[in-house]
């Protein structure tokens, strides 16, 4: 897994190359707050003044984040979000390191890369207040959230159920087209192991074990190496090693041309590493603000080009993408 498997026959294929149906759009990171997400759906113009979706076949990506910390409607959220997709909204979530708290409870297992478990996150874990209400008494206490209890009570109701489902579809990484959609920065090791497993797998993996103990009374102990792997790769957020050219010239050699992500708010700059475009969506979208810093959203246009809302913060790095008309669109709708 630590060797890059480089394919030098591979053509690179530009941006403008590629065949796209259709726009992806991209929303980062809302941290608990249902009207960010609402606000930030209307700035792309996907939904009405109903918040019904008709942003047709357009995909959309969420970058991670949701979940378990700053606000408290995350579950509302994942649910708004299931609503979209039965109305036809080609949909992605993705985890982000937030989500872990959450998800880590649910599994019990200490938060990724961390010893500790989300006890250790309670300061700032408001959305864990969320799980409360799957308690048979009332607790004041986060300490005292027993995870057994919990569980059992979420899969007995229907609201809990449903909330169990929409976790176990989120997934790690997404691809479309010459694009890759992760929560963090890109690492050294997540672009080792993106070459190494390939997107599926790393998501088939990490789906299957939140399932197993999710939805089919699996436990921790059943889950396997990669699992953990995967986990402490992708959802760890200290120690970390950024992509160097080298990786992004292996990912480019594979036919990605993009990599968005959302989680830090690096104030609109673009890089150019390796010939990968690489640029953070999120610009505190949980603020849910009316500023435009308080929208973090991109659209992938057909022609190869990347909208992304630049805010009043410098811009460094390399920018290879034109902002163009879709952001005029966005504009618009601010
Ligand atoms: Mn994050």
């Amino acid at each position: 897994m630590n060797t890059l498997q480089i394919t030098p026959e591979t053509k690179k294929i530009s941006p403008k190359e590629v065949f796209r149906s259709t726009e992806v759009m991209v929303i980062g990171d809302l941290h608990g707050n249902i009207d960010a997400l609402w606000g930030n759906l209307e700035s792309l113009g996907v939904i009405d003044d109903e918040q019904n979706w008709i942003g047709g076949g357009e995909k959309l990506v969420f970058l991670g984040d949701i979940l378990a910390d700053r606000s408290s409607d995350g579950f509302e959220i994942l649910h708004s979000i299931e609503s979209l997709q039965l109305q036809g909204a080609n949909i992605t979530v993705l985890v982000g390191n937030h989500d872990d708290f959450a998800i880590s409870f649910l599994l019990n297992k200490p938060v990724s890369g961390n010893g500790g478990t989300f006890l250790n996150y309670k300061e700032q874990a408001f959305g864990m207040i969320e799980f409360e209400k799957y308690m048979n008494k009332e607790y004041k206490n986060l300490e005292k959230l027993n995870r057994e209890e919990v569980l059992k009570n979420m899969k007995a109701s229907e609201e809990g159920q449903k909330t169990l489902q929409n976790i176990c579809n989120m997934k790690i990484i997404e691809q479309i087209d010459d694009t890759i959609f992760t929560h963090t920065d890109i690492t050294k090791a997540m672009a080792e192991m993106i070459l190494a497993f390939g997107v599926d797998r790393i998501n088939s993996v990490y789906q299957r074990g939140v399932r197993k103990v999710l939805l089919e009374e699996g436990s921790i102990e059943d889950l396997s190496e990669e699992f953990f792997q995967i986990n402490d790769i992708f959802l760890r957020t200290g120690n970390r090693e950024y992509m160097s050219n080298i990786h992004g010239k292996s990912l480019k050699e594979i036919g990605i041309n993009h990599v968005l992500h959302g989680h830090s708010d690096n104030g609109g700059k673009r890089f150019n590493i390796g010939g990968v475009f690489v640029a953070s969506v999120d610009h505190s979208a949980f603020k849910g603000g009316e500023k435009i810093d308080a929208r973090s959203i991109g659209v992938i246009r057909t022609d190869g080009n990347i909208d992304l809302p630049v805010t009043d913060k410098d811009m460094v790095g390399n920018v290879m993408t034109a902002i163009g008309k879709a952001w005029d669109r966005i504009k618009e709708s601010l």
